[in-house]
């Protein structure tokens, strides 16, 4: 049985531009989800949710919107919001949309008070790529706390979990706590990712 902890969540704004981001509300500490195009970043918030609330499987690169969700955690007075960030990394993306990508992201990452983690996404099976160690880098400069949580992991055979895992950190992978390692389509580390956040939500 899984232990739904989120719950009543609704799209709270869908920002194409900076200036329509939403004005923060301290009593809604934010959690954004940030990764590749694909990732499978759509999949986990709905699993997360229990809704099909996020759009999946659209072309890569198709979001370009920051999605604010809100959400209550069950049997608490307290609420938060879950930011999805739109995908990185599509190659067949423009010059001029990835400065408008940069631009709204940056707006957003740059002076968010309320902004207590960021959750990056990383495709379990594709080793660490550059582009996810850039973001990092990116993330860190804005001294914004990082937490890795890997993607479909039901394409990789459980016996190689472990090994897996370990060679990301070697690689240099950053993870502010030991990653988590998830499968929306089989709802593996699912729960396991919920209680993560509704901890860190509490003692943050
Ligand atoms: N095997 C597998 N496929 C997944 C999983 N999560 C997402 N996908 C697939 O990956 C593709 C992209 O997923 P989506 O959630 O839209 O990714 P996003 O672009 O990061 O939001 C879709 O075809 C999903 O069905 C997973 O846990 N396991
Ligand atoms: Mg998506």
């Amino acid at each position: 049985m899984s232990k739904i902890i989120f719950i009543n969540a609704r799209l709270e704004a869908s920002c194409f531009k900076p200036g329509q981001l939403l004005p923060e509300d301290n009593s809604l500490p934010e959690i954004a989800v940030a990764g590749r195009s694909n990732v499978g970043k759509s999949s986990l918030i709905n699993a997360l949710l229990n809704t099909k609330i996020a759009k999946t499987g659209q072309t890569p690169g198709k979001t370009r919107s920051i999605n604010f969700y809100n959400i209550k955690i069950k049997d608490t007075e307290k609420s938060f919001r879950l930011v999805d960030l739109p995908g990185y990394g599509y190659a067949a993306r423009s010059k001029d949309e990835r400065n408008e990508w940069q631009k709204l992201i940056s707006a957003y990452i740059s002076r968010r008070e309320n902004l207590k983690l960021v959750l990056h996404l990383v495709d379990f099976r594709h080793g660490l790529l550059k582009n996810d160690k850039d973001l990092q880098e990116w993330i860190n400069s804005y001294e914004k706390n990082i937490f890795v949580v890997f993607t479909k992991a039901d394409k990789i055979p459980k016996s190689k979990w472990l090994s897996t895992k370990q060679s990301y950190i070697k690689d240099g992978l950053f993870s502010c706590d030991i990653p988590i390692i998830t499968s929306s389509d089989k709802r593996e580390g699912v729960d396991a990712l919920s209680e993560f956040i509704a901890d860190y939500l509490a003692k943050n």
